[in-house]
């Protein structure tokens, strides 16, 4: 750890780990990738000006560009910014010093970053994915897409494993997130008295952890296909249905995930700017809640086309239709905190008034979808283009306000009133030019460029409409440029009735947040003296405690009643360190792994070419897959081979390094944390991590049931033969469990070479697991069985090779904790890295106690 290099170097964008500076990584970085996004927008318009395509691309091309359009709009840009908002403010809000990890949190952004670049390096390996943003099986397997899609085969495993690595940035976050929220809110910050764009976000991440959960399972049995030849996604035994549910279990959620930040900035422009604290704010709170939860229990009314009985689709549309209600309620609360209050009509507010029109607009059309007869017209159309727009650029709207709405805080400078106004009419219009015509072209299907010479008009208004829109973003560039160079400095609190306590410290804030430690025990926001004693019992939900919203009333701002002035300077010092280079290379490491991996499947195909050929040869398990067209893959390519492993040794070194890092996250002693006071930062997160693997195993075994099921139960062949080796390692890791514990016990004695004894045990068994594993897998291979053979084997290799990855990264980390012990005397002191290494450890033991009966006994 060393100190923070000033913000004009670029070695400080590298090492930083302060969530204000993390902030504006990510929002520049996803504003870049909606530039990105938004020119293969326009170009495949432009395209579509003619009804047979103006030949600007060719076939191939327009599927690229609306794919990667799709990828990039939802993955890369509409999660991320909120994203970047939420790590700017999300900390400023609950009056916290930093995120309970902030090198995590570094880590995170560094994977997005690198994720994307690898997205848009897909298009030079042959061509990118272009299969739909749903990547729809079995068209997302090579073995589908012959012909000139053949050739991309790279590129679009690209494209998969820079989502796969997207995902894993995603899923560090949440977990920060969840312990920031959860365990470092100020001294007398309830739940209930959260700001609301926190509690939007809180939610947001809880979806998050699940959700992209189903999606990263998914992602790892799409990219063992494409790289190693499985073929969870290229048979005709359920692999389009499985795939569509595990992506829809995914899909549905997300769009809330991208519409709730969001929602939370409309809830918090209103306040501003109406003057008044939000009308039901409570029941606003309920109903945010609801809809996350019932978020999950809707995904099938994307699949009303398919097999499903009509029973079950029936109980999907009530319950898609019975999500609108907890979200009608949010829009009346929003309409009355205007009607009551007094509107002023400022670039912020505009755009989360704009917001609120196109989301009434978005919402109804989508309960046109939702109903089953109604969806066999509209599915697969530019209804649906259009209705998705209306609510996710409703999102975009609002985000866009917040960005005018913070940006005096994090800029330091205001931006230009009148261009904003402007900004937004421009916007307003273009968008609705833009995407109120696909409505009326409903019959066009979506993502074809060949649309009926009739429609040609409203094809035409929306490129227009487009362009319009496109070109609206430059003045907000522009603004904020002139902002940047000749704005007028901006106050700590620029809008009258903001309440929330990022408003109440200096614009743009000072490294460590506060002067002093904040509280709301009074009721209001203070700092106090972070020397003086702790009071007890403080007021935690009374329901008056300012925090949020504003009032036309009470002529009081937060900083008028907190007297927080610039006398940050006690505390300069103590914090100057937040730098490490380590998050920076293990997100560079991971991106030389992937990028050399995206090219292995013909490495895979040339290394296993005769048993490939033979076992094809001789009988054909799976009727779909054809020799020849695999063996045309075989490519020995040594530069993707080097990346792959020159990149691993990269990621092990940086990780190695990582873990020897001394950094001292700010760890908060004074904080409300209903309901785990007792539980500990890294404990918290760790669990947290945990319940994400569990949906992963989770979706992975529940693929298994599904295509068993699917085969019928009992004619599926299960693979195993060897019963007591998958026995015999059922009691060598239940044992290890065991020695864990024993390690965890011998740490609270601090006693040295008990505690090596022991872990070092633990490791001998997990080595002892892997070798019975060996062996046993050795056995198969050597009668010709393999993880190609067929979906039993498929399913029997990745369900078993997932856990063995689980065990292995366990030995890692078992390894590098000895190693830690025996060089610097580690954890003898505390004691709970051991604790927690227990805990993973378990995980991994009871998932064998799930496995070992489905594959080896039933
Ligand atoms: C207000 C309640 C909503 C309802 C009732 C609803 C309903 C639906 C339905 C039934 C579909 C499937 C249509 C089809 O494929 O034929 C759909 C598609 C879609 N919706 Fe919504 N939706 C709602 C809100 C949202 C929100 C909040 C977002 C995003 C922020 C969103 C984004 C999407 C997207 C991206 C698709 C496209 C799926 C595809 O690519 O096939 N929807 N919606
Ligand atoms: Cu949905």
């Amino acid at each position: 750890m060393s100190d923070l290099p000033p913000k004009r170097s670029l070695k400080r964008w590298l090492v930083t780990t302060n969530h204000k500076d993390v902030g504006i990584l990510y929002l520049t970085t996803s504003l870049v990738f909606l530039l990105l996004g938004g020119i293969l927008a326009l170009i495949f318009r432009a395209h579509l000006w003619e009804s047979g395509g103006t030949g600007l691309l060719s076939g191939n091309e327009f599927n690229q560009s609306v794919t990667t359009h799709g990828l990039v709009m939802v993955f890369w840009f509409l999660s991320p910014i909120a994203t970047g908002f939420a790590n700017y403010l999300v900390p400023l809000q609950i009056g916290a010093k930093d995120l309970a990890f902030p090198r995590l949190n570094a880590l995170s952004y560094w994977l997005y970053l690198f994720s994307g670049v690898l997205l848009f390096i897909s298009f030079f390996q042959g061509g990118s994915w272009s299969g739909g943003w749903t990547i729809y099986a079995p068209l997302n397997v090579p073995m589908y897409t012959p012909g000139a899609v053949i050739e991309a085969s790279v590129g679009g495993t690209m494209a998969i494993i820079a989502l796969m690595m997207f995902v894993i940035s995603i899923t560090m976050g949440t977990i920060n997130f969840l312990t920031t929220i959860h365990r470092q809110r100020a001294e007398g910050l309830g739940l209930w008295n959260m700001p609301l764009f926190t509690w939007s976000w809180l939610l947001t991440v809880w979806m998050m952890l699940f959700a992209f959960a189903a999606l990263f399972a998914a992602l790892i049995m799409l990219t063992i296909d494409r790289v190693m030849l499985t073929q969870y996604f290229a048979t005709d035994q359920g692999s389009g249905l499985l795939w569509a549910h595990l992506f829809w279990f995914f899909g549905h959620p997300e769009v809330y995930i991208v519409f709730f930040p969001a929602l939370g900035i409309m809830f918090e422009t209103f306040q501003t700017f109406c003057g008044r604290r939000l009308v039901g704010r409570k029941w606003v709170i309920i109903s945010m809640i609801l809809v996350a939860v019932q978020s999950f229990l809707v995904w099938m009314h994307h699949m009303f086309l398919t097999t499903i009985n009509l029973e079950v689709k029936t109980l999907f549309m009530a319950t898609t239709i019975g999500i609108s209600l907890p979200f009608d309620l949010m829009v009346f609360a929003l309409i009355y905190t205007m009607v009551k209050g007094r509107v002023r009509f400022t670039t912020p507010f505009l755009f989360s008034l704009g917001a609120l029109v196109l989301f009434i607009l978005g919402g109804i059309t989508g309960v046109f979808l939702g109903a089953v007869v109604l969806d066999y017209e509209f599915r697969g159309t530019y209804w649906v283009v259009a209705h998705f727009h209306y609510v996710m650029v409703s999102g975009v709207t609002a985000l866009v306000g917040g960005l005018y709405y913070w940006w005096p805080k994090i800029s330091g400078r205001m931006y230009h009133e009148f261009t904003g106004k402007l900004h937004f009419a421009a916007y307003f219009i273009g968008f609705n030019l833009l995407y109120f015509p696909m409505f009326l072209t409903w019959e066009t299907p979506r993502r074809v460029f060949h649309y009926s010479g009739g429609d040609l008009i409203w094809h035409q208004m929306a490129t227009i409409g487009a362009f319009v829109f496109g070109f609206s973003f430059l003045i907000m560039f522009a603004n904020f440029a002139w902002s940047l160079i000749w704005g007028p400095k901006a106050p700590d609190n620029p809008w009258k009735y903001s309440r929330t306590a990022e408003w109440a410290i200096p614009s743009p804030p000072p490294l460590d947040n506060w002067p002093g430690r904040p509280s709301y025990a009074s009721g209001t926001l203070e700092f106090v003296e972070e020397t003086s004693a702790h009071p007890a019992g403080a007021a935690t939900d009374g329901g008056t405690a300012a925090t949020d919203g504003g009032t036309a009333t009470v002529d009081a701002t937060v900083s008028e009643s907190t007297g927080a002035s610039g006398d940050e300077h006690a505390h300069e010092g103590e914090h100057a360190d937040h730098a490490s280079i380590w998050p920076f290379m293990i997100g560079l490491g991971t991106f030389i792994m992937f990028l050399g991996m995206s090219g292995m499947t013909g490495v895979v195909v040339e290394l296993m070419s005769d048993q490939i050929a033979a076992h094809l040869g001789t009988e054909d398990v799976s009727s779909n897959v054809n020799a020849d067209q695999i063996l045309g893959f075989a490519d020995m390519n040594y530069v993707y081979l080097t990346f792959f492993l020159g990149g691993i040794g990269f990621l092990s070194y940086s990780l190695f390094m990582f873990g020897k890092e001394q950094f001292n996250a700010p760890e908060m002693e004074v904080a409300e944390r209903w309901p785990f006071e007792g539980v500990g930062n890294t404990k918290f997160g760790v669990w947290v991590f945990l319940a994400s693997d569990v949906i992963v195993f989770g979706a992975v075994i529940g693929a298994y049931l599904f295509m068993r099921i699917w085969a019928g139960w009992f004619t599926f062949e299960p693979i195993p033969d060897y019963t007591w080796a998958g026995l015999l390692n059922t009691y060598i890791l239940l044992t290890s469990s065991f020695t864990v514990i024993l390690a965890l016990v011998m740490a609270e004695r601090s006693n040295k070479k008990g505690l090596m004894a022991c872990l070092g045990a633990t490791i001998m068994l997990g080595l002892a697991f892997m070798a019975v594993k060996a062996w046993e897998w050795g056995g198969k291979f050597a009668q010709g069985d393999y993880w190609f053979s067929g979906l039993e084997y498929s399913l029997y290799y990745v369900t078993t090779g997932l856990h063995a990855l689980h065990v292995i990264f366990g030995l890692l980390v078992g390894g590098f904790m000895l190693y830690r012990i025996y060089t610097i005397d580690a954890y003898l002191e505390d004691e709970r890295p051991v604790e927690f290494f227990g805990l993973y450890w378990h995980f991994v033991d009871i998932v064998w106690v799930i496995l070992f009966p489905l594959f080896y006994l039933m």
